[in-house]
């Protein structure tokens, strides 16, 4: 065994190299170590197997120990936020990124767990706990789903506060979602299955709760689930996951008539998807429904009238005002395409609002309010859908791609980039490292003028039929010269890229996507029929899903789905940056979902895009620790006669003495024009250590005085 092996953290190796970063990896892969550190980022690889390192026994011996003091761990950085939210009381997040079946999701579930086994224990207390680790299987549930990446993926963007007293004890949480899949419903690509729940429903529910529903728990009766020619994952049983959701939503308080509602409309997509239809005998534009019994059962699940519900699934209400001022409604009859299209609409929709208001309720019953005054502080935990690149690319691939673009952004910024305009601004010597900065890359998306999404917003609110392909005509007029944009129109060899088709050259890999049901996605059209009849449900849940409001029946164009995207990233990009940020960087080994495999070239890939060998050599020449003069003067002043109780000369000078008498050497430390920087973590443990003696000195002093005194 070399010395190298040994190494734990990434800023250790003697040689700095992508090739020595990986053997790294490798070896420590090949050991079951799967984690690794780039200082106090965690590099994880996913070990496709059960390792036995998150026992009750491992949590313990990770609680409250220092980064430093043993074996790299998840636990090291959920460690590191719960105590830097206690002890320094300030909000964290943890952000968790990596490509799709990396390991996000088990991170995050892992970092919940420990949280709550090392936070404060009450009956109160352990009943939050227990609802907020209970979130995530009904989440799964409901948003995830096996794709040909990820027998688990999530089909949805989760960040999830979690938050805590002022003694750090969890008192509720809130989650928030991140556009949901929602194509899936109707269409699972071959050998994927659609979302998880209505598996779990149909293999799981018992006799009764089927013939409640008028399902019979033969996956191959519905159209919807059989498309796919896939309907089983190994490895997960139905029949328990269906129990453990029913445990899950007892224990999180979701009431009898709102467990009702969620399997209702689960049980009404499934026959929404059986329905059949064709043309009318003496209308070729008229689409009539074949198999009407069926409405009679969606509508009784939904609590509507079977005829509104025929009537909205057949007919499209237009308003006429042509001749005089007066306004009438008239009902214009579907063909067959539209009310194709329309059965989807209903069944996709109905599902998307169905999600949201799961997670609403979720967080109905975890939210804790800050008004009583004891919530102090949150720990934020993001766990994404992971960059994917399939045969076929859309745009639900373009948003989840998207989305990856603006977390590498984050990450880019906020340790390589501030980290270096920080020492150059501090005036202290630096050389500065390259990186491959994607800013260009989410431009080229989502600039105000001439990006994707403003492109297609042009299509989508301009008069007249709108088309994918004038959409890619917009993209070839205007940024057809940008470095990370390719199309047939402007590379007319490129063979991959069809003419309707463009690709994005990704900070992680280059994407072709097929513009195939850009516009209609991006606009999210709901027959407004489709929404007055959900509106009209005795059942008082759908009719909080399907609000009546304004827009709905004025002409007021809606936010399209790109806009509102790129707006919720913003948002979520400024909440991440306002709290102090923990990393966990998750690399997929390989694309087998197999143990024990590391596929070399793939795993470099991964580095490369990641930037992980740049933050190293940022890590590694740059200052682990950095305090403005004052803060730092005022923390470790107990440390030497000379500055304590106050130090009144030059801050400069003030913490030369102090960091003389804890026996740092010159090169060991920096002072800039504004703060202090230190280069190596255990001198900081050194001197924090050195402080908490000091302290319990001081309180033994006091102490003893007070005794004589009395
Ligand atoms: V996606 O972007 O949602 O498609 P994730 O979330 O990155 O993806 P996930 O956490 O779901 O991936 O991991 C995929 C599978 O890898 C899991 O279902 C586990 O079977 C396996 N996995 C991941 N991490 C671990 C681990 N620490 N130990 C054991 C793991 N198995
Ligand atoms: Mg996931």
């Amino acid at each position: 065994m070399t010395e190298e092996i040994e190494v734990s953290d990434f800023v250790m190796m003697s040689d700095i190299s992508e090739q020595s970063m990986l053997d790294l990896l490798k070896e420590r892969f090949g050991k079951d170590k799967i984690y690794t550190l780039i200082r106090d980022v965690v590099v994880s690889v996913n070990p496709y197997k059960k390792i036995d390192i998150y026992s009750k026994r491992d949590i313990d011996r990770y609680k409250g120990k220092n980064i430093y003091e043993l074996p790299p761990h998840i636990y090291t950085v959920a460690d590191t936020a719960f105590l830097n939210l206690r002890d320094q009381e300030q909000d964290q997040c943890i952000i968790i990124s990596g490509e799709s079946g990396a390991g996000k999701t088990e991170a995050s579930k892992l970092i919940m767990e420990y949280i709550a086994a090392v936070s404060g224990s009450s009956l109160e207390v352990d009943k939050v706990k227990s609802k907020l680790l209970e979130s995530n299987p009904v989440l799964e549930a409901f948003g995830n789903a096996k794709t040909t990446r990820n027998d688990n993926s999530s089909r949805f963007g989760k960040y999830m506060d979690l938050q805590f007293d002022f003694l750090g004890n969890p008192i509720g949480g809130m989650i928030t979602t991140y556009l949901l899949e929602k194509s899936r419903v109707v269409n699972p690509a071959k050998d994927e299955r659609t979302f998880h729940i209505f598996y779990h429903l149909l293999g799981g529910a018992d006799k009764s709760l089927l013939d409640k529903l008028h399902l019979t728990g033969n996956f191959e009766d519905y159209e919807y689930l059989k498309k796919s020619n896939c309907t089983t994952v190994t490895d997960l049983n139905d029949k328990t996951q269906f129990n453990s959701i029913l445990k899950a939503l007892d224990c999180i308080g979701f009431k009898k008539e709102e467990q009702d509602t969620l399997f209702n409309c689960i049980a009404a997509i499934l026959h929404i998807g059986n329905l059949k239809y064709n043309k009318d005998e003496n209308d070729d534009d008229k689409a009539v429904i074949e198999n009407p019994e069926l409405c009679g059962i969606i509508s009784e699940l939904l609590n509507v009238q079977t005829d509104d519900l025929i009537s909205a699934l057949t007919y499209r209400t237009v308003i006429d005002k042509n001749k005089n001022s007066d306004q009438k409604n008239i009902k214009v009859p579907l063909n067959l395409e539209k009310a194709l299209s329309c059965q989807d609409t209903l069944a996709k929709t109905l599902y998307e609002k169905l999600f949201s208001w799961l997670v609403g309720c979720i967080n109905n019953n975890i939210f804790h309010g800050k008004n009583d005054g004891t919530h102090k502080y949150v720990i934020g935990v993001l766990d994404i859908y992971g960059f994917e690149i399939f045969k076929t690319n859309g745009f639900e691939q373009f948003t989840i791609n998207y989305c990856n673009e603006k977390l590498q952004q984050l990450f880019i910024e906020l340790t390589l980039k501030s980290e270096q305009e920080e020492y150059n601004n501090e005036g202290i010597k630096w050389e500065n490292i390259d990186y491959f900065n994607n800013q260009i890359i989410c431009d080229l998306i989502e600039s105000k003028t001439n990006s994707v999404i403003a492109l297609l917003n042009e299509e989508c609110i301009r008069p007249g039929v709108k088309s994918d392909m004038a959409f890619l005509e917009k993209l070839n007029n205007n940024v057809i010269n940008h470095p990370h944009y390719d199309s047939r129109e402007k590379t007319r060899s490129s063979k991959d890229i069809d003419i309707n088709m463009f690709k994005i050259k990704h900070y992680a890999g280059d994407v072709i996507y097929t513009v195939d049901g850009f516009i209609e996605k991006n606009m999210d059209l709901l027959y407004n029929d489709i929404s007055f009849v959900l509106n009209s449900s005795s059942n008082p849940s759908l009719r909080e899903m399907f609000p009546q409001n304004i827009d709905n029946i004025s002409m007021k164009i809606p936010e399209t789905i790109g806009t509102q995207f790129k707006n919720s990233m913003g948002q979520l990009i400024k909440n991440l940056t306002s709290k102090n940020p923990h990393y966990i960087r998750c690399i997929k080994p390989n694309n087998n979902k197999q143990s024990g495999v590391f596929d070399d070239e793939l795993c470099l890939h991964q580095c490369r895009y990641l930037g992980l060998l740049e933050n190293v050599r940022v890590r590694r020449a740059g200052y682990c620790y950095r305090k403005e003069f004052s803060k730092f003067i005022e923390r470790f002043k107990l440390l030497t006669p000379q500055t304590w109780p106050n130090w009144r000369g030059e801050p400069q000078e003030g913490i030369k003495i102090i960091l003389k008498a804890a026996g740092f050497a010159d090169d060991d430390y920096c002072i800039g024009k504004t703060k202090v920087f230190i280069k190596k973590p255990q001198m900081v443990f050194h001197l924090e250590n050195m402080r908490n003696d000091k302290e319990n000195d001081i309180a033994t002093i006091i102490r003893a005085n007070w005794y004589a005194y009395i």
